[in-house]
């Protein structure tokens, strides 16, 4: 494997570091999209069915679904975490839904941010929204943005936990008080404490900051992803989003992820070819 030069040095640094702080393990993060090192054009990110990069005129954003009916794409950072039970991982991305078809109360469906066991993972489109419904990611986590009213569903515009691909089973949900296909950018906030198995979600509309919601919930991610007494399983992060008989364009426009730092070792080891930039920022 070629290593370039910074590589081996980012790599021995990062070992050194991992070394002195295996009691307190450092993250790194990784910046996609906009104002971000890596572009959604990269080969680190997979994506999958209706997914792709696309500049409506605004800057790229990576473009989960167009504003057609029966969509689904997903899109996944192509590095495997092993998820044990003390990992921690932080994420938050801007999202803008765009040109919902009409009626609007037909408006669909909306987007997830999803952990699952392969970076091509692809669900199924409608109230699935590219993790679940005909053919559900399992296992897998996925913290819905709903814009979509199913008869399963609390309203037309809610947070829900998910797991297994399973869109009709809401571990926790909560409303979100405005549409989230208004057209203004939303931020969306994830954080997991993996000692407490405590997952806290954070929405905000950006173009209107008093429009919030949250949600906590206590889950225990890494059994769900199939860490046991053989091992664990690697994981993958990703956001998914599908159409059904309603649409909207689903555009994600920067999307932070901070992760252990042994997955960044094993990033290196992959041999991707911006570790000195994605290893910008060190906790
Ligand atoms: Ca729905
Ligand atoms: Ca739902």
């Amino acid at each position: 494997m070629n290593v370039l030069p910074s590589f081996k040095h980012s790599l021995l640094s990062t070992t050194a570091l991992a070394t002195a702080l295996l009691a307190s393990p450092a993250s790194a993060t990784l910046l996609f999209g906009q104002g971000g090192d890596i572009a959604w054009t990269s080969p680190v990110l997979e994506l999958n069915g209706s997914a792709h990069a696309y500049d409506p005129g605004s800057g790229m954003v990576l473009r989960l679904t167009d504003n057609v009916g029966s969509q689904a794409g997903t899109a996944f950072f192509d590095n495997p975490y092993v998820l044990g039970h003390n990992s921690d991982f932080s994420t938050s991305f801007t999202f803008q839904i765009t040109s919902p078809g009409n009626p609007l109360t037909n408006r669909s469906d909306g987007l997830a941010f999803v952990i699952a066991t392969s970076p091509t993972s692809l669900g199924g489109g409608g109230g699935g929204m590219g993790y679940g419904s005909t053919n559900p990611l399992s296992p897998s986590l996925a913290i819905e943005f709903d814009t979509h009213w199913n008869g399963f569903d609390l309203s037309d515009s809610h947070i829900g936990v998910m797991k297994n691909g399973n869109e009709t089973l809401h571990l926790a949900q909560t409303n979100v008080p405005a549409s989230m296909d208004n057209g203004d950018v939303w931020k969306a906030t994830i954080n997991y404490f993996g000692q407490g198995d405590l997952l806290v979600v954070k929405l905000v509309d950006l173009n209107n900051p008093a429009v919030t919601a949250s949600l906590s919930y206590t889950i225990d991610i890494a059994s769900l992803m199939g860490c046991g007494a053989a091992g664990c399983v690697n994981s993958y992060f990703g956001l998914s989003a599908g159409t059904g008989g309603g649409y909207a364009n689903h555009d994600v426009l920067a999307w932070s992820l901070a992760v252990p730092e042994p997955g960044s070792l094993l990033l290196s080891a992959l041999g991707l070819g911006m570790l000195g930039g994605v290893m910008r920022r060190r906790r």
